[in-house]
């Protein structure tokens, strides 16, 4: 650090959002002079340990997901308090959470609109209530983390008191999911909040009427000493937390997912365009 000049590594997960999130950051570090390495398209968990054990600097990450699967502490349903949860608990790891967005990230479940109505569901609880009178009847499609994290699919069963059978659960990449549903290869599917792909199929999100989903939202993860060294890294930041928020970000989705724009040409006009970066 620091004697071949300023030099950092930003981290991110394996979906759209997170591969715009670390480019804008990318650009921005880049325009205040310091070398920018990324290190994208990692699991949670990977990325997490990356940042713990300092292969990674700095990255956008999820207050819910780092409260309840990285630190397995409960829910905290206020998102300013789940945040300064979340700062308290790593302050032990040397990891210091800055700039809470508005970007919240929850993940839902989905369905096409019109089984929905036929079978009437619209919640959760219907949902569940559904699949105890019909047993291995529905199907889900979910990617691997949804179907094993506690904030996931295991604790969303275990809350309203139903079971997928494992039969029933196809595992694809998040990408493919809402396909899968719109194609009728599966009846259910895991969603993202900020995902482009609801509003573009014909899809419903279930009411989580048990409000088992907490909220997750985008903040920067730093490595401690990272941040005393170059402290200019939160005020660079700020600028997307400040400006970006759930539909600005599931506009920025869109872009790449359904009109097919690169993650960097999307990045980088949203910067320009708001006068972010020249
Ligand atoms: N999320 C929803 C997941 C993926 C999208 C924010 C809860 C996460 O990265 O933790």
């Amino acid at each position: 650090l620091g004697i071949a000049g300023k030099e950092v590594t930003v981290g991110g997960k394996n979906f759209t959002e997170q591969y715009l999130l670390s480019e804008m950051t990318a650009f921005l570090l880049t325009e205040e002079g310091f070398k920018v390495n990324q290190m994208n398209n990692l699991g949670s968990t990977v990325v997490r340990s990356a940042l713990e054990n300092g292969q990674v600097d700095l990255m956008w990450e999820y207050t819910g997901t780092a409260l309840i699967t990285y630190m397995g502490e409960e829910p905290i349903a206020d998102p300013e308090a789940a945040f300064n949860k979340v700062k308290e608990v790593d302050s032990e790891q040397n990891i210091k959470w800055i700039n809470m967005s508005d970007v919240n990230n929850t993940y839902a479940l989905a369905m096409r609109s019109e089984q929905a109505a036929e079978l009437g569901i619209e919640s959760i609880s219907d949902l569940a209530a559904y699949i105890n009178e019909n047993p291995g009847e529905l199907t889900m499609a979910s990617d691997a983390e949804f179907a094993n994290r506690p904030d996931g699919l295991p604790g969303v069963e275990e809350t309203y008191g139903f079971e997928f059978g494992s039969a029933q659960i196809s595992q694809m990449d998040i990408g493919l999911t809402q396909r899968a549903l719109d194609n009728e290869q599966v009846d259910v599917s895991v969603a993202y909040e900020t995902d482009a792909t609801i509003k573009n199929y014909d899809l419903v999100v279930l009411e989580d009427d048990e409000q088992f989903f907490p909220p997750y939202r985008a903040a920067v993860s730093i490595n401690e000493d990272v941040y005393e060294e170059y402290p200019e890294i939160e005020e660079i930041t700020a600028i997307l937390a400040e400006n970006l928020d759930s539909t600005i970000m599931r506009e920025l989705n869109y872009r790449v997912d359904i009109e097919g724009e690169s993650v960097s040409v999307v990045a980088y006009d949203w910067l320009v365009e708001n006068g972010l970066i020249e």
